[in-house]
């Protein structure tokens, strides 16, 4: 029996009539992202075939030169956004500086992302993602705190395609299907489970973390059922933690005194989100999203996922 199943389409024009004194500009953006989304994900498919025609310094199968994936995306979304009209400024995790829309054609959004997060994993098939995070221009800054996010929302390139993405109002994820074109509502408002059993952090670091956080980890290893996941690809790691729950840590540390993800392109839009869906996310005791940022690519120590793991990891912290 066919049964209806709101694409992103619908769900992003049904925003905006929800929303008052809407004039299309943001469903437009959001729209262009969707765009890029797609035709990412199928060069993220056929990445395998990229890198044999890339060796012998062919063109692909869509004519194009061949670009390393990561520099393919980040150039596909700076264009695409840029000559979208909708947005002032973006900045990519890819960019050491921001691109500025030319004035004729310049809009009133700020576009924060990260092209193709995780990408040395590429090599070994694994899941990897693009995350981006979206502010109303507010005077000539691209600097605000994350609270001032008003969207923010990462695609996962798995087993299957995923489009997870809040404006504010919970997080709804959406499947691609291949078959069709189309993003469907799949996961209608995610809830993080309150409690996990997984932990998430790079392990290999453990010497060089603060004594709290040893102590953590030590005690939750005795947890009946407590299990370790650690893909080292941010959005893999986040999207299994919104499923499954649990906690995700990337601490600042001995070596890496500030952490090592970056406070715009990848800690706040997951704090974002995880506040959305229920979970909890904190940098040094305190919330990234009320961090007033001083460098696009500043970094920030981070711990987020179930709100009762991270209340548990604070506990020992406190
Ligand atoms: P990248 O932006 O250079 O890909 O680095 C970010 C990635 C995250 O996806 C992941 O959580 C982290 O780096 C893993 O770092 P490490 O290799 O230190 O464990
Ligand atoms: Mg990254």
């Amino acid at each position: 029996m066919y049964k209806y199943v709101p694409t992103f389409t619908d769900y992003i024009i049904q925003e905006q009539r929800n929303a008052n004194h809407a004039t299309g500009s943001f469903t437009n953006l959001m729209a262009q992202i969707e765009n890029s989304a797609k035709i990412i994900a199928s060069h993220v498919k056929a990445s395998g075939l990229v890198d044999i025609l890339g060796k012998t310094g062919e063109t692909n199968t869509f004519g194009e030169e061949v670009q390393k994936l990561d520099e393919f995306t980040n150039k596909l979304l700076v264009d695409t956004l840029i000559s979208s009209g909708e947005v002032y400024a973006v900045i990519s995790e890819e960019m050491e500086q921001p691109v500025y829309a030319p004035k004729e054609h310049a809009g009133n959004y700020i576009v924060y992302f990260d092209p193709l997060d995780g990408s040395s994993n590429i090599d070994t098939n694994s899941p990897i993602g693009t995350i981006f995070s979206i502010y109303k221009k507010e005077g000539d800054t691209l600097l605000q705190p994350g609270k001032n996010q008003i969207a923010a929302g990462y695609i996962i390139y798995g087993s299957s395609v995923m489009f997870v993405y809040t404006f504010g109002h919970g997080v709804n994820g959406f499947t691609l299907d291949p078959a069709v074109g189309s993003f469907l509502l799949s996961h209608p408002n995610m809830q993080m489970p309150k409690k996990g059993k997984i932990y998430s952090i790079n392990e290999a670091y453990y010497n060089r973390l603060d004594k709290g956080i040893q102590e953590y980890i030590t005690a939750i290893k005795d947890q009946d059922g407590m299990r370790a996941r650690f893909v080292g690809s941010l959005v893999a790691d986040m999207h299994r933690t919104f499923i499954k729950g649990g906690v995700f840590l990337y601490p600042a540390d001995k070596k890496q005194p500030e952490g090592k993800l970056r406070l715009m392109l990848e800690v706040n839009p997951f704090a974002f989100l995880a506040e959305q869906a229920g979970g909890k996310a904190i940098s040094n005791l305190a919330s990234p999203l009320d961090i007033i940022p001083t460098s696009i690519h500043q970094r920030a120590s981070i711990v987020m996922g179930s709100s009762e793991n991270v209340d548990e990891y604070l506990s020992y912290i406190k």
